[in-house]
């Protein structure tokens, strides 16, 4: 089959999930095209069957605003004529799905050629985003004009039900994981590095942003810290962080923490961590979450949006209230509190990681493909 693939290119969960899935796609003899405005990062490596197509955006100083949409736009109608494109897959509803949509009606009309499109919703193009009243209209049309859409957990295909007007049938189909790279390696990385053998190691990794509640993180290190000793990895960069490092120094804890920036294998240093901790203020998945868990590292987290669908509380960790600091810092000193319960945590853990494998999942992508293709004769 080939397929197009519209994604943004960045360490954002969307662009992750896009390229690892076209990555595996193509390692199955599809033939698939990713078009966006930069090389996605886990892309970076030659495979006859990968295609990159890049999003030139010409500036005119009459332009505020470059009209990327417009661009894309035009750049998919090109690609799926000289590629022989079957179907387009596009990842993160904003732009991507109008812009898909309007390919797929020039497409129709100008050169009677069909193309299906799948749009798969991430979260925050719905919880966040998508939530301005501005954009309602626009992504309500462009969702019920796509050919299938599918949401990466139960709780955002509600949210989509709830905050636009989509009168078709959305597909669940979640993150996945590899679990051959994510797993445990005890060599990978030496605990020594960060911490002392009677201290244990906290996790946390995103993009920084708002939504995370990064001060969260910091203030359950806190509370367990004076518990138990313990050091503090955060991996990740983004616009929160200058403010973290402040209020890690508030807390007078900057010597146990440790500010990585972003790491191409971060299941390395998730072998040597003892909890991971996801406070989100809202999280349609939680993809870096499933990264820990496959690394058999215990979840604490809210149990905001698709949270409570990955992470299982008393199974592969704990969920609480969002911003209940105080019953996450006691979740995680539970899950420490002897080897033997951590132990049973990290096993319950992989377990539940197991269950989101690429090869459970890749397949219900596959066949969405292969019905909507039937559908479309
Ligand atoms: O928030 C991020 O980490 C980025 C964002 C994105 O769209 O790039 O991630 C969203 O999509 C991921 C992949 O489907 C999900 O695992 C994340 O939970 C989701 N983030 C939020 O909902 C905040």
């Amino acid at each position: 089959m080939n397929i197009g693939i519209v994604c943004y290119p960045t360490y954002g969960g969307s662009g992750v999930v896009a390229s690892e899935l076209g990555k595996v796609l193509a390692s199955k003899g599809h033939k698939v095209h990713f078009i966006s405005y930069e090389q996605p990062v886990r892309l970076d490596f030659f495979s006859e069957n990968l295609f990159y197509h890049e999003v030139t955006v010409s500036n005119y100083p009459l332009f505020q605003y470059p009209p990327y949409e417009l661009a894309l736009t035009a750049k998919i109608i090109e690609v799926v004529k000289n590629s022989n494109i079957q179907i387009l897959h596009v990842h993160y509803a904003i732009p991507h799905a109008a812009a898909a949509v309007m390919a797929k009606k020039i497409l129709k009309d100008i050169d009677h050629i069909k193309i299906p499109v799948i749009t798969t919703l991430h979260g925050t193009d719905i919880t966040l985003v998508g939530n301005d009243a501005n954009y309602g209209e626009v992504i309500s049309y462009s969702l019920n004009q796509s050919d299938a859409v599918t949401a990466v957990s139960e709780s955002l295909k509600n949210d989509t039900y709830k905050y636009f007007s989509i009168k078709k049938n959305i597909n669940v189909i979640p993150n996945f994981i590899n679990i051959e790279k994510y797993k445990k390696d005890e060599n990978a990385c030496s605990r020594r590095v960060f911490a002392t053998e009677n201290e244990f190691i906290l996790m946390h990794t995103s993009n920084f942003r708002k939504v995370k509640r990064i001060e969260d993180v910091v203030e359950i290190f806190v509370k367990v810290n004076n518990k138990k000793l313990s050091k503090l990895i955060l991996a990740g960069d983004g616009p929160e962080r200058s403010n973290i490092e402040q209020l890690c120094n508030k807390y007078n804890i900057a010597n146990r923490v440790y500010f990585l920036g972003k790491q191409d294998n971060i299941e390395k240093i998730l072998s040597i961590s003892d909890v991971f901790l996801m406070p989100s203020e809202t999280e349609s998945f939680g993809l870096a979450a499933l990264e820990a868990m496959a690394c058999g590292v215990p979840v604490v987290s809210t149990d905001t949006g698709g949270l409570p669908e990955l992470n299982k509380n008393g199974f592969s960790g704990y969920t609480a209230n969002l911003g209940n600091v105080n019953a996450m810092s006691n979740f995680v000193l539970k899950i420490i509190e002897s080897p033997e319960t951590l132990d049973n945590f990290r096993k319950n853990a992989r377990l539940q990681a197991e269950s989101f494998a690429t090869e459970k999942v890749i397949p219900q992508y596959e066949n969405l493909y292969n019905t909507i293709l039937n559908d479309s004769i």
